[in-house]
Order: structure tokens, then C-alpha cells, then sequence
């Protein structure tokens, strides 16, 4: 198993994919996927282009879709709701295909969307990701942070170095052998500052500052929550995400069973 950490899509190689990739948007998009699929929808399909999302959503049956389009942090007209995962209660989603497009979470996943195995992950649903990675072992495994138009975020760093933190410590790979670039060590240095204030962290990001002038504090507090879901979201066909139904036998660990 080898770990690179690439903080942005446009920071991500585009001449070579890995056997499994992890889109990372903490604020919000990821953490979005994984509480609507936790709540019952049949799948979230994602888009980057408002106007696609709009015309295939409308070959679904209104019933049983839910439109989800996000800019500069507000809802877009025309759509049911904006990005938020606190919109996402089993009341409204289940049953329901969730078709979304947000500003930067929806380019990471398409960026590589190519991969052989493609999961979504926040830090709601880290553990349940870095079980799946233990068991699967996939040989190369690429973490790709969302960022904010091209540039780094603090929160999906930090997600990144969580998720590499549990796999350095339990998948007893040497350093040597399981970082594969200088991203990783940078990553899990940033989780271990910040892994007992991670609320406190998102108040400094940049992203959380713009959410925050947005007036949406609860979805800041969600959002900081490390390994509340047991939901792995993963790739079906190319832009299609489901909860993955694989069997993941819980791995022990080191630590007492209580993950850093
Ligand atoms: O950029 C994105 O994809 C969004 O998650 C941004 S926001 O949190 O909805 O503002």
C-alpha cells in the first residue's frame, strides 16, 4: 500500500491513475455524499455543469430526485437545496437519487473519476474509509483534496492526514515504503496539531470563514466530526456514487480500538 496526498485537482498527475482514489471535501460536498447515502438515498450523481445536472435530473422522476446545486457557498436557483448535509435527513432523501454539482467538490471526484476504485470522504466517515482501505489493500491510493478554486484547504488536509494516519499506524507498511510523497508527512503533521480542535480549525479556514459569513454555523460543527457515519460511498459508473454494500469486517486496532 502507497499513500500520495495531492491538496488540490489541478495539484493531481493526469498522465497516470491509481487503483483507488479518495475525493476529499469536507466543506461540504463530501460530507454531504456520505450523510445522504447514510440516510437512505439510492445514489448521488454529481456534476460540475448546473445546466447537465438540470437536463439529465429530468429524465428522472421528480419523486424520486433531489436537485442540490451550489455557488460561492449559496443555493442555486432552481434547485431543491443548496449543499448542505443538514438538508439531508432520511425524510427527504431516502429512496431518492441526489444530483448534485458544487464549486470544487464535484471537479475532484471528476478529476478522477477514471480510477479503478473511486470513494468520497469527509472526516465524518474517515474510519469507515480507512477500514475499507485496510482490508482492500489497494496497491496505490491517491487522497485528492477539493480546495477552493485551485488553491489548498485547511479542512480537506487535515481529512487527508486522518485518513493517513490510521493507515501509517495500523497497516504496518514502514514509512518508507507506504508515503509516497512529501504531502502525506505534511498532512498527518496538520491532523495531529488540530485532531482535539478540529471545529476550532474550521473557524480559521479560509472556506469556514466564507460559511460562516453565509450564517451556516451548524454545518460548520457537522462538518468537524471525525467518524460519526459508517458509510463508504464509492463510484458504480462514472459520476454515480452509492453506499459501497461490501462486507468490511471491523479491523482492530492498535490502539485499544479507539482510532487517533
Ligand atoms: O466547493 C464545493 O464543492 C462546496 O462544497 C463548497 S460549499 O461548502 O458548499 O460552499
Amino acid at each position: 500500500m502507497k499513500l500520495y496526498i495531492y491538496h488540490t485537482p489541478e495539484l493531481t498527475p493526469t498522465d497516470r491513475v491509481p487503483d483507488c482514489a479518495i475525493a476529499v471535501d469536507v466543506l461540504r460536498a463530501t460530507t454531504t455524499m456520505a450523510t445522504a447515502l447514510n440516510n437512505g438515498a439510492e445514489a448521488v450523481q454529481v456534476f460540475s455543469d448546473i445546466d447537465q445536472l438540470m437536463k439529465e435530473s429530468e429524465k428522472w422522476p421528480a419523486a424520486k430526485r433531489i436537485r442540490a446545486g451550489e455557488r460561492g457557498g449559496a443555493k442555486v436557483e432552481g434547485c431543491d437545496m443548496g449543499n448542505s448535509p443538514l438538508d439531508c435527513q432520511p425524510n427527504l432523501v431516502q429512496g431518492k437519487r441526489l444530483f448534485i454539482s458544487t464549486t470544487n467538490g464535484t471537479r475532484a471526484l471528476q478529476r478522477v473519476q477514471s480510477s479503478p476504485i473511486v470513494l468520497a470522504a469527509a472526516l465524518i466517515n474517515r474510519l469507515a474509509i480507512a477500514q475499507y482501505l485496510l482490508v482492500k489493500q489497494p496497491k496505490t491510493i491517491w487522497i485528492i483534496g477539493s480546495g477552493w478554486e485551485g488553491s489548498f484547504s485547511l479542512e480537506d488536509t487535515v481529512c487527508a492526514g486522518a485518513i493517513a494516519d490510521i493507515l501509517l499506524t495500523e497497516s504496518g507498511v514502514p514509512p518508507e515504503e507506504f508515503v509516497g510523497n512529501d504531502e502525506v508527512y505534511a498532512a498527518i503533521a496538520l491532523y495531529l496539531q488540530w485532531k482535539d480542535q478540529l471545529y476550532e480549525l474550521f473557524n480559521y479556514a479560509s472556506h469556514g470563514q466564507r460559511l460562516l459569513g453565509l450564517g451556516v454555523y451548524e454545518d460548520l460543527k457537522y462538518c468537524s466530526q471525525l467518524d460519526i457515519l459508517d458509510v463508504v460511498p464509492m463510484q458504480r459508473e462514472v459520476g454515480v456514487l452509492v453506499k459501497s454494500d461490501a462486507k468490511i469486517p471491523k479491523v482492530q486496532f492498535w490502539m485499544q480500538g479507539s482510532p487517533r
